[in-house]
């Protein structure tokens, strides 16, 4: 018995890794769904937040310990991705005990039914998932239902195959085919080619895969891309070389969300759908909605996820309708108190009347840096809110239902903030000693890097050595009154190990909290310091 469970979890696991690398280039070659993403969003959804950010925490932490995932979203992506594998291969593994027991029980003239109907239903069972969470899928239904179900009995198929050779039965009526050890070896050289030529073709079709840029880039842009000047572009103020570039470039814009890959929306066939609490419901088109009156701002977003100095936080140009024009269109009713915002991935969130109506600021977004939104980042709309974390802030916006009631979106629903407003911080990207100069005898080494506090600005930036005196940054003028600010401060230099600190003070006066705080709930506080040794 011990043997049948053992046998049958090792040949499902190792066939089930094989047909990973089947639907990993079904789905790069002709758009059909890769089920162990599908099953992981899945459950993801039902496990609770927490278990699933703990996890997913310290994979996180083991991949940049090992090197591999450049910057945290990747890494965390790439965690994810593993999670998924690992999960879809060890529920193959159980296909295979489940297989392999129930084969023991059965006379062998039915082995064969009993396999591939086992395959054929485990397929099903997950072509059901697949349907539910699968956003990105472009292949038609009639196509994804037979390759997935298809590749089901295949690997029932498979299990019987294994469990006869394992005991030695016959294959076939009569011939008795290769012993186990053979059968054995066979099988698991066929599992790694596969594997390898699909992870190799995938790497191919995809480019390598490396969408996520590695470190912020250092190039400082001097317009936004369609070629006009940024508007700080007068400030004399140079960046100290190596710090971020002010404006980041979209491609390489951090990412998170609760889908493995993001959904793709059809333009032709989208609209808006605003119902509820309003006298004028809506089904709007993109088109009406790149029709109405716009803004554009220079936004710095974060994840509340971001640690102390994280890559979790980008700028660029944001282009939408005032949400204020929205109501003004739908009009309310009297009942009305908030709108729920719900993504194409399931995500949702709520925003208060109360809070569109004290901030012309809020909007719903549909451009990033004059272009439509990255389907990473939320096509066709997503939406802005000041001074809040991301996790406010919807993507893939498919409908605004109008409620009577303030309630929890997904991530308060799951233990975090639920006003999540952005935490001051400021950070120290660079201690430039290659850029070292000499003025009047002195050799100074320019520092720098950025400091934020949402929508309330930023008056000062002070920098510290050696728990010395804190010093005062110059600062650049920002993109604008929601962007990050780059400072600068020209050290002189000093040969040793040294400790260098960063704080800034809010335009209000308020300075940053130093008491170090993790990230869950509300977002991490605490001062970034940097060992350097400079010679
Ligand atoms: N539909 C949807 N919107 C979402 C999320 C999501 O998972 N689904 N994640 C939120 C979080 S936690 C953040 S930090 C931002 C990230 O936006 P970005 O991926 O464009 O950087 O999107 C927010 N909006
Ligand atoms: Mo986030």
């Amino acid at each position: 018995m011990r043997g049948r469970l053992v046998g049958g979890f090792l040949m499902g696991a190792m066939v089930t890794l094989g047909m990973v690398a089947l639907l990993y280039l079904g789905g790069v070659m002709a758009g059909l769904p890769f089920i162990p993403f599908d099953l992981f969003d899945f459950v993801a959804r039902v496990l609770p937040g927490d278990v699933i950010t703990f996890g997913i925490d310290r994979m996180v932490g083991v991949l940049l310990a090992l090197g591999l995932g450049s910057t945290l979203d990747s890494a965390a992506k790439l965690a994810e991705q593993g999670m998924a594998i690992a999960l879809f291969v060890v529920l193959g593994g159980l296909l295979g005990v489940g297989i392999f027991v129930l084969l023991a029980r059965l006379p062998r003239p039915r082995h064969t039914l009993a396999g591939i109907g086992m395959g054929m239903v485990a397929g099903a069972l997950l072509m059901g998932v697949s349907l539910a969470f699968n956003r990105s899928a472009a292949a038609p239904i009639w196509l994804q239902i037979p390759w997935v179900v298809g590749i089901g009995a295949g690997v029932g198929m498979m299990l019987r195959n294994a469990y006869a050779a394992m005991h030695n039965l016959p294959q076939s009526d009569g011939v008795t085919v290769i012993d186990r050890r053979e059968f054995i070896i066979q099988l698991g050289g066929a599992t790694a080619v596969l594997t390898l030529v699909g992870v190799g073709l995938g790497a191919l079709l995809t480019g390598g895969g490396s969408e996520e840029a590695g470190e912020f880039s250092t190039e400082q842009p001097t317009t936004d891309s369609a070629g006009n000047p940024l508007p700080n572009a007068g400030d004399p103020l140079t960046p100290a070389q190596g710090t971020r570039a002010e404006y980041t470039p979209v491609r390489e814009h951090y990412r998170i969300d609760i889908v493995t890959v993001p959904p793709v929306v059809d333009e032709a066939r989208y609209t808006l759908k605003i119902s509820g609490e309003v006298a004028n419901p809506q089904n709007w088109t993109l088109d009406e909605i790149r029709a109405m009156p716009s803004q554009s701002a220079f936004i710095t977003m974060s994840c509340i996820s971001n640690p102390i100095a994280g890559r979790l936080i980008g700028t660029t140009k944001w282009t939408g309708v005032p949400m204020q024009y929205i109501l003004d269109q739908v009009q309310p009713t009297p009942d009305a108190v908030a709108i729920r915002i719900g993504g194409d991935d399931g995500f949702d969130e709520f925003l208060a009347l109360d809070l569109i109506r004290q901030d012309e600021r809020i909007m719903l977004c549909y451009a990033w840096d004059d272009a439509p939104l990255p389907v990473r980042n939320g096509f066709p709309l997503r939406v802005h809110i000041p001074d809040r974390y991301g996790m406010k802030q919807p993507k893939w916006i498919t409908g605004m239902q109008f409620v009577n009631e303030m309630g929890e979106g997904y991530w308060v629903r799951r233990g975090w903030s639920k006003e999540a407003i952005v935490n001051a911080t400021s950070v120290i990207d660079t201690v430039s000693v290659e850029t070292a100069y000499t003025r009047a005898g002195r050799q100074y080494v320019p520092i720098g890097g950025m400091a934020w506090a949402g929508a309330r600005g930023i008056r000062a930036v002070q920098v510290r050595v050696d728990n010395g005196d804190w010093q005062e940054a110059r600062l650049r003028a920002p993109l604008s009154e929601r962007t990050w600010v780059l400072w600068r401060y020209d050290w002189a230099f000093e040969q040793g190990n040294h400790t260098f600190e960063v704080r800034c003070i809010e335009a209000d006066g308020t300075p940053q909290t130093e008491r170090r705080v993790g990230t869950r709930p509300d977002g991490a506080t605490g001062l970034h310091s940097l060992e350097k040794a400079v010679r």
